[in-house]
This record gives C-alpha cells, sequence and structure tokens, in this order.
C-alpha cells in the first residue's frame, strides 16, 4: 500500500499548533502539506495563529490559504518553526537547503522555541552528505569562493534553474559542495563558515527540537 508520508507527517505536526502561536514556516513539499493542514485546522476551528514564513514559495502558498502572515521582524519571538529538510541523522543534524531557502529558515528555526522538523522516511541516514550542502555565498567572486570551498575535499556545483544562475530571496548564489560522508558536522559547519564569501551553509546541527518522520504510513518522533 502506499502512503503519503509527507502528509502524514504534516498532520501529525499540526497538532503542536496551539491557539495564539506565532510559527515559523520552512519551505519544501513536506511543509506545504502542513500548511494545507493548518488551514484546515483555521477554517474548522477558527485557530488564531499568525505564521513567519521562510521562504517566497511558502508565502505564495499560505496566502492562497488565507493563513495569517507577519513579518519576521515584526516578532521577536517565534513560538514554534515547522520545516522540511533534505537529510537528518541520529544525532538530528541536518542537510537543508535543497529549495533554497536555507538562510532565511536557519533565522527562523534558530530563534523558535521550538523547532519541529517533518520528513518522510527516506530523508532519514546514518550518516549526513549523501545530499550537497548547500552554502550561500556572495555572487561577487563566487569562483575564488567555490575554489576555497573545494579544499575542504568535496565537488561543487555551483546551482542552476532552467539554465541560469539560481538567485535565492537574498539575491545570493548557491553552491552545492558533494562531501558524500560528513563524519562531523558540527567541524565542517564551522570551516565552511569561515570561509569569506560564505553567508550560511545547509548544515543544521544542535537545533531540532523534534522530529516527526512517517515512513510507511508509520509515525516516528525523534527528539533531543
Ligand atoms: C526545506 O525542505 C529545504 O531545506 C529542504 O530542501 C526541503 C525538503 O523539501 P521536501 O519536504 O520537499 O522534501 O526546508
Amino acid at each position: 500500500m502506499e502512503y503519503n508520508d509527507k502528509l502524514i507527517a504534516a498532520r501529525e505536526a499540526v497538532r503542536y499548533i496551539k491557539e495564539g502561536m506565532v510559527i515559523g514556516i520552512g519551505s519544501g513539499s513536506t511543509v506545504n502539506e502542513f500548511l494545507y493542514c493548518l488551514a484546515d485546522r483555521i477554517k474548522e476551528e477558527g485557530l488564531q495563529i499568525v505564521g513567519i514564513s521562510a521562504s517566497k514559495k511558502s508565502e505564495r502558498l499560505a496566502r492562497k490559504l488565507k493563513i495569517p502572515l507577519t513579518t519576521f521582524a515584526s516578532y521577536q519571538n517565534v513560538d514554534i518553526s515547522i520545516d522540511g529538510t533534505d537529510e537528518i541523522d541520529e544525532q538530528l543534524h541536518l542537510v537543508k537547503g535543497g529549495g533554497g531557502s536555507l538562510v532565511r529558515e536557519k533565522m527562523i528555526d534558530l530563534v523558535a522555541d521550538t523547532f519541529i522538523v517533518i520528513a518522510s522516511g527516506e530523508k532519514k541516514v546514518r550518516k549526513l552528505g549523501t545530499f550537497p550542502v548547500p552554502v550561500e555565498v556572495v555572487p561577487f567572486g563566487w569562483q575564488a569562493t567555490e575554489q576555497r570551498l573545494q579544499q575542504l575535499g568535496c565537488h561543487t556545483k555551483l546551482r542552476l534553474l532552467n539554465g541560469e544562475i539560481f538567485v535565492s530571496d537574498n539575491q545570493n548564489y548557491i553552491i552545492d559542495c558533494e562531501f558524500k560522508k560528513i563524519d562531523d558536522a558540527v567541524t565542517l559547519h564551522a570551516s565552511l563558515k569561515q570561509i569569506v564569501g560564505v553567508i550560511e551553509t545547509g548544515i543544521f546541527t544542535h537545533m531540532v527540537d523534534k522530529a516527526i518522520i512517517a515512513d510507511n504510513g508509520q509515525i516516528y518522533v525523534m527528539k533531543n
């Protein structure tokens, strides 16, 4: 039997949303499922919440679903952030950014009192690194930055979209760095961040409070 694990994980996450919350909204197809479920609760229960979106894509869907939104600056606190991921390991370290929104996602996920990741089973890995680490870089001199990234032992690729250079919501470029296996995500993130021209990496460590993974219809909750 085929299960929609993304929807199952999203539906479980909506249960954590309480009246009056400020909700950080990540991006990706699993987060989209969460937005549909959240919109249903708002319609059925008159739930009063406000969302802060980490990406223009999820913001467009939230507006279409009439989910009340506000800007990140206008709120000092975020009660809960719900976000997807590309990889998650046993320590709840993540590789994120496949959708290109890693900077704003990390900013919101970091300030949230509770950060919940929602994902289907195939995102769970023993070791991070199969998914190339997205690194957001300043467009100016990106080739020089790319060379310094390669010196950390990865194959790099400037992200393109429809044959053009992909530009993030922050008007920067993304270089996808293939490390294949990451033994120490904390140290690698620190090394990447030291490179002039690097703005942020898609390595999220020591941030996740709870992970809701749906695998073949079964829900697994991992927490720190
Ligand atoms: C987003 O979720 C990105 O960081 C990541 O690439 C994406 C995963 O998307 P999906 O839920 O579609 O697999 O937060």
